[in-house]
């Protein structure tokens, strides 16, 4: 409970926005209408069914690609400042490559973008949400090097079609998820499974693609539409169970977050030395002859370096880390442990679970991460991209308001005490959509969807009245939710 003499500091500064987040498979539905052809997601649910808690898929999900106009009502009640959503690979380019435009696919974001313009809502708009083209997938997707220049021939065709209206660009959400989380535990798509050389390739090449991505921008669009690109991570916050782990919890961190971004963010550039280190002597060690963590050349650190105008930051949840004892059983990265790295990956008995299993709230944990990333990377621009709550429904979700207030609250401390320009917060999600392999169990939304009802009917939860009073506020002293006691509001 914050006291009312700290009331003054719940402001957030003038410039600071709002929004709110979703992706193209999770909403759209839609998934073969016109030509679009089928992305790694639509064959994923298909074939791997079981993999996914209530088999379910999203040929449907929210089907925004009909809905859309309820969705800009939403988002006007909701009086976010911006909306952050993906755009579907397969839809705009069916074959994967720019030889064929879908002329359908194109009018459904540009109707989306424009009702969102004559509405004063910002889109921020994300490249790649998962679902490659099955097509590229088969010509081996994020681990062939060719994919660097699909993406950007892809990023173009997207640019030239919408860079006039849209500011704010994504390349890639969470490359962790998409490489390690993917080709680790083959829990999404495309379900392969393949540790040890799989997840470095891609690594690699979700990287060359970002960058090529951003330099195009920067070399043939920036100057006549003045817009912001960069990539969003997905970062864990790693914290030492005991002082003794203290080295293997900075190990894990680099691997989690460093991985990704030490290449991009970091004055020298390349791979976080630490994990080059490991990931080469792990390799040796399993019998290959050299690191299975790819080269970066002298040409390619310099290339991916400083490819970023801000960092986007997706957060969700933390883990304690210790050293495995010798000969104790560890599970597979992310899921799991860390065994490449002897690191145990465990969860705090104070940490409230949630209903989705890799999830325990600890908000102290955004701040931490803010903290690690100034330590390491000197003075960023931070754009909050992801960050929000499962639970298994209801409208009535305090346990969701608690979490954003929390979490926010500690971005405010991030802020003002430890000088982090952190300049936005988008909300994960509008509302409760297909989400991966929990389906429509594990619900994130700020709108209730009624997932048996043909219109999806959308219905505001205590959580959606709560941001937009915070948003109207542009300050977490908002006034009493009358629906839900709010222990923070500070109107006593
Ligand atoms: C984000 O990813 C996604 O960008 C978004 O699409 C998604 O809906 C949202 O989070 C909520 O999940 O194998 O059980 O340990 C968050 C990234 C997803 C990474 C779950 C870790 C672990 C699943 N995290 N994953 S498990």
């Amino acid at each position: 409970v914050i006291s009312c003499g700290f009331c003054g500091e719940l402001n957030f500064p003038p410039e600071f926005k709002f929004g709110v987040a979703s992706s193209a498979y999770q909403i759209e539905g839609a998934w073969n209408v016109s030509d679009k052809s089928e992305s790694i997601w639509d064959t994923f649910t298909r074939e791997h069914a079981d993999i996914i808690s209530d088999r379910s898929n999203g040929d449907v999900a929210c089907d925004s690609y009909h809905l859309w106009r309820r969705d800009i009502e939403m988002l006007v009640e909701l009086g976010v400042h911006f909306y952050r959503f993906s755009i579907s690979w397969p839809r705009v380019l069916p074959t994967g490559f720019p030889n064929y435009i879908s002329e359908d696919g194109v009018k459904y974001y540009n109707t989306l973008i424009n009702a969102l313009l004559e509405n004063g809502i910002e889109p921020l708009v994300t490249l790649y949400h998962w679902d490659l083209p099955q097509r590229l997938q088969d010509l081996g997707g994020w681990t062939n090097p060719h994919i660097a220049e699909w993406f950007e021939n892809y990023a173009r065709t997207a640019f030239e079609l919408f860079g006039d209206r849209v500011k704010t660009w994504i390349t890639i959400n969470e490359p962790f998820v998409v490489c390690d989380m993917a080709y680790n535990t083959g829990l999404v798509a495309p379900g392969i499974i393949d540790p040890e050389i799989a997840p470095y390739l891609c690594n690699k090449y979700t990287l060359m693609a970002h960058a090529r991505a951003w330099r195009l921008y920067d070399k043939e669009f920036r100057h006549k539409y003045h817009g912001k690109i960069s990539i969003a991570n997905q970062l864990f916050w790693f914290q030492p169970l005991t002082d003794e782990d203290k080295e293997v919890t900075e190990l894990a961190l680099e691997n989690c977050v460093g991985r990704y971004s030490h290449p991009i963010y970091s004055k020298k550039g390349g791979w976080p030395p630490s994990i080059e280190k490991t990931i080469h002597d792990n390799s040796r060690r399993q019998g290959y002859l050299k690191s299975n963590l790819p080269v970066l050349t002298k040409q390619e650190i310099e290339y991916i370096k400083g490819t970023y105008d801000f960092f986007g930051l997706n957060h969700y949840t933390s883990r304690l880390v210790r050293k495995a004892e010798t000969g104790e059983k560890l599970s597979p990265w992310p899921i799991g442990d860390a065994p490449d790295f002897d690191a145990r990956l465990l969860v705090s008995p104070h940490w409230p679970k949630t209903s989705s299993s890799w999830f325990f709230v600890n908000p102290p944990g955004i701040r931490k991460l803010l903290q690690w990333l100034k330590k390491n990377y000197g003075d960023l621009t931070v754009l909050v991209t992801e960050n929000g709550f499962p639970n298994l429904g209801g409208v009535e979700d305090v346990d969701r308001i608690n979490y954003y207030r929390d979490n926010m609250h500690e971005i405010l401390l991030a802020i003002k005490k430890d000088k982090i320009n952190v300049t936005a917060y988008t909300a994960w999600t509008l509302m409760d959509n297909y989400e991966w392999m929990d389906g429509y169990k594990s619900k994130f939304g700020l709108y209730h969807v009624d997932f048996t009802s043909p219109q999806r009917t959308r219905t505001p939860k205590a959580s959606a009245e709560y941001y937009k009073s915070v948003i109207k506020a542009h300050s977490l002293k908002v006034p009493h939710i009358i629906r839900v006691n709010n222990p923070s509001s500070c109107s006593r």
